[in-house]
C-alpha cells in the first residue's frame, strides 16, 4: 500500500490563520500610504504588493489548491521480504514558491532602495534571487533516488550566497553613504532579513528534503517566518521610513 504524506486540520487551520494576517497586513500597509505623501509611499506599494500575493498564496494552499501530490521514493517494505515495496507520496505546496518567486524580489527590493544600491547590483541580487527560488522549486520536485535533488539544493544555496553578497557588501557600503541613521537601521533590517531567510533552507532541508518532519510541522514552520520576513519586516520599514527624510526614494 502507499504511505501518503499529507497535512491534517492543524495545518490547515494554520494556513487559514496566515491567510487572515497577510489580509490584514494588507489593508494597514495600504491605509499607511493614505497617510504620507506620495513621494514617500515607494516603499508602502512594494511592502503592500508583499502581503497581497502572500495572502492569494496563503489561499491558495488553504483550499487545496497549491498542493500536489509528490511521488518521493519507492521503499522495502519488510526488511526481510524481498520484493515488497511500497511508493511514499507527500504533499509539495508549490503556491509557496510562486509566491517566494514574486515575494522575495520585492523584499529584496525594498532594502536594495533602502540601501540605495546601484541599478546593476540590484539586476544581479534580484535574478540571483530568482534563481534561488526556481532551483528549490525543482529540488523539491525531484526523487530521492537520484543524486540531483540536493544538486539543485545545492545550486540554490549558491544563488542565496550571490544575494547575501550585494546586500552585505554593496548594500551596506552604499547604505553606509546615506549616514550613520541609515546605515544603522540597513543593518539592523538587513540582520533581521539574514537570520530569518537562512532558516528557510534549513527547514527545507528538515522538511522536504529529508521528511525529518511531517506536514503540519512544515506548514507550522514556515507561517511563523512568512509573518517574521513579510508583516513584521514591513511594519519595521515603513514606520522607520515615515519617521526619517533621508530613506526617501527618488523614483
Ligand atoms: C530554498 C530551498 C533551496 C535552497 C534555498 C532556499 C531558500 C529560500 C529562501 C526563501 C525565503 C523566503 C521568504 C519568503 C517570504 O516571506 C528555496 C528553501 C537557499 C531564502 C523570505
Amino acid at each position: 500500500l502507499p504511505e501518503y504524506q499529507t497535512s491534517s486540520e492543524t495545518g490547515n487551520r494554520t494556513l487559514w490563520v496566515v491567510f487572515v494576517v497577510m489580509l490584514v497586513a494588507s489593508v494597514v500597509f495600504s491605509g499607511m500610504a493614505w497617510n504620507v505623501p506620495m513621494s514617500k509611499r515607494l516603499y508602502h506599494v512594494v511592502t503592500t504588493l508583499i502581503t497581497i500575493t502572500a495572502a492569494l498564496s496563503y489561499f491558495a494552499m488553504a483550499a487545496g489548491d497549491g498542493v500536489s501530490y509528490h511521488h518521493v521514493v519507492e521503499r522495502q517494505s519488510h526488511k526481510h521480504v524481498p520484493d515488497t515495496t511500497h511508493d511514499i507520496y507527500r504533499q509539495v505546496y508549490y503556491a509557496r514558491y510562486i509566491d517566494w518567486t514574486i515575494t522575495t524580489p520585492l523584499l529584496l527590493l525594498d532594502l536594495c532602495l533602502l540601501a540605495g544600491m546601484s541599478g546593476g547590483n540590484i539586476l544581479i541580487a534580484i535574478i540571483a534571487d530568482i534563481v534561488m527560488i526556481l532551483t528549490g522549486l525543482f529540488a523539491a520536485f525531484g526523487t530521492e533516488e537520484t543524486p540531483q535533488k540536493w544538486g539543485w539544493y545545492a545550486i540554490a544555496c549558491i544563488a542565496y550566497l550571490v544575494v547575501i553578497w550585494q546586500l552585505a557588501v554593496h548594500g551596506r557600503a552604499m547604505a553606509m553613504n546615506k549616514g550613520g541613521k541609515v546605515g544603522n537601521f540597513f543593518a539592523a533590517i538587513g540582520g533581521f532579513t539574514l537570520i530569518i531567510w537562512t532558516v528557510y533552507p534549513i527547514i527545507w532541508g528538515i522538511a522536504d528534503g529529508s521528511r525529518n518532519m511531517n506536514v503540519d510541522e512544515e506548514i507550522i514552520a514556515y507561517a511563523v517566518l512568512d509573518i517574521l520576513a513579510k508583516p513584521i519586516f514591513g511594519a519595521w520599514l515603513l514606520f522607520t521610513h515615515m519617521s526619517m527624510t533621508e530613506t526617501n526614494v527618488e523614483l
